[in-house]
């Protein structure tokens, strides 16, 4: 099923795995993406960095295995919306490959390890993946469902739920990246 919330969703998640901006995503793309998530864990904390590049790593092999129909390791925009709707969220896959990369990198954000993510927390989290606190700060609102001030591991992971598998436009997961420039 596709919709235009999806495709918008993932187009954007295109724009940022994109890190060359050459409008392909290939094996450097992922890993360099892969290397841009690592740094929101401390330079120690190996676990977590392995964590995220073996996520990674299996998406790109779910990429390259459906969303390279001619077998150049190069996957397009198209390519990849495809990919990403019938197979990387597919409950098979789901859990190995996104919410594997969002649990590692809660974990590494959740510097004074107290279990839950602060304000300050996940700004300096988003700010590490390039996202500036203009966006993260009123994100973080929307995804602290129950509004006690902190977003636990379970509201951060329906917010990732939300914005791989909710074609809601109003979904509060939608928020996760920044604005999506959504049509109105
Ligand atoms: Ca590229
Ligand atoms: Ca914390
Ligand atoms: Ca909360």
């Amino acid at each position: 099923m596709t919709s235009a919330v999806m495709d918008q969703k993932f187009s954007t998640l295109f724009d940022w795995f994109d890190q060359d901006r050459d409008g392909h995503l290939t094996q450097g793309d992922l890993k360099a993406t892969a290397a841009v998530f690592a740094k929101v864990a401390a330079d120690d904390d190996r676990g977590s960095v392995t964590a995220i590049q073996d996520a990674f790593g299996l998406w790109w092999q779910l990429l390259l295995r459906h969303a390279d129909t001619d077998g150049d390791g190069r996957v397009s925009r198209q390519e990849f919306t495809t990919a990403m709707e019938d197979q990387v969220t597919a409950p098979e896959h789901f859990e190995s490959a996104v919410m594997a990369i969002a649990d590692a990198v809660m974990r590494a954000a959740d510097t004074n390890g107290d279990g839950v993510l602060s304000l300050d927390e996940y700004v300096r989290m988003y700010q590490a993946l390039g996202v500036s606190p203009e966006h993260s700060a009123p994100a973080f609102a929307m995804l602290d469902l129950d509004g006690n001030g902190v977003i636990s591991h379970e509201e951060y992971r329906t917010a990732i739920v939300d914005f791989y598998l909710s074609t809601d436009p109003a979904s509060p997961g939608n928020y996760l990246l920044g604005p999506l420039g959504l049509p109105a």
